[in-house]
């Protein structure tokens, strides 16, 4: 029988988060001491545990068929291996930035700098894209102090929060990529793992779904639904159960639970009351 071989950050940023979507997805997996690889008990796959810059080269040789790995490393090793998926965490971006106090007016500021970075094939289409002429030090580490150092006018590093950054007296100044954690795999999987994957997804889709799901219950005057269901996004017919309250009603939906918080005051002034917020485990569609 097949079993798909997924990579996966050994220890790192990605890590938990990877873990979880895996566990939450019905998948156990037990990972005993520094174990570098390891079969999950009741799905065909087997998880190994890699540095995050390794992963990519796997997909490529066919070591393992699948990881969740940062968009970064994909696309900086420009391997052949197919995004499946967006996964919604690890997100961050990957952007040039200045020491404060230099002047700049737009990406043609950056012609004939020296630009640090551990990116240098993104950053050579980017600059490319840009028709700037720059040149780029590779180095594969602590990127944010090279300028302090003399080893750049600029960077292009990952960015999340901005405060390494501020703390080092960058200035972001151009956004060069948008990243976060995805699912690649292997573009020539057998037709069994295939199918193995398209089962992995479909469980991953179900998570991913109810993590920005709620299911709503409220309650409220019978003769308001009509203007209570037109506040609610995207559902047309939520369930509506009589109260044991002539003249009132409970209705159940499910919505998006960052809309839900846009209209929470409105459905109150509809007379809503009650209004309870549950989690959803898993939504398939
Ligand atoms: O050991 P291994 O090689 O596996 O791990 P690593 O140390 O190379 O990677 P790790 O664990 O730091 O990051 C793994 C992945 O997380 C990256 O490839 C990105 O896809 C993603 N990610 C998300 C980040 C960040 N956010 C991030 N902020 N990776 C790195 N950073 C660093 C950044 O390089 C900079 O030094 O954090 C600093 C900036 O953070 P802020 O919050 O100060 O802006
Ligand atoms: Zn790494």
């Amino acid at each position: 029988m097949s079993v798909l071989r997924i990579a996966i950050q050994k220890s790192g940023r990605l890590t938990e988060s990877s873990r979880k979507l895996i566990a939450e997805s019905g998948i156990e997996v037990e990972q005993v001491g520094a174990q570098l690889r390891s079969a999950a008990y009741n799905f065909p796959i087997e998880l190994f545990f890699l540095r995050d810059d390794d992963i990519p080269e796997y997909v490529a040789d066919g070591v393992v068929d699948a990881a969740i790995v940062g968009l970064n490393i994909v696309k900086e090793q420009e391997v052949e291996a197919r995004v499946v998926r967006e996964l919604g965490f690890g997100r961050c971006r990957l952007s040039i930035a200045v020491p404060k106090g230099v002047a700049y007016s737009g990406v043609n500021s950056l012609e004939g700098l020296r630009i640090a970075t551990s990116y240098p094939n993104i950053l050579r289409n980017y600059l490319a894209s840009k028709k700037v002429t720059a040149e780029i030090t590779e180095i594969s580490g602590s990127v944010e102090i090279a300028p302090s150092i003399g080893l750049g006018d600029a960077v292009c590093d990952l960015v999340s929060s901005g405060s390494t950054l501020i703390s080092n007296g960058l200035v972001e100044v151009e956004p060069v990529l948008q990243s976060q954690a995805v699912l690649v795999a292997s573009p020539t999987l057998s037709p069994n793992k295939e199918e193995i994957l398209q089962k992995f997804l479909f469980r991953i889709n179900a998570v991913l779904r109810a993590r920005n799901t709620k299911y709503i219950t409220l309650n409220t005057p019978t003769e308001a639904i009509p203007e209570i269901v037109k506040l609610l996004p995207g559902m047309k017919s939520p369930s509506v159960l009589p109260l044991n309250l002539p003249g009132w009603s409970s209705l159940h939906t499910v919505v998006a639970e960052d809309e839900f918080w846009e209209i929470v005051e409105k459905l109150k002034a509809a007379g809503a009351q009650g209004i309870l917020v549950l989690p959803i485990e898993k939504v398939i569609e």
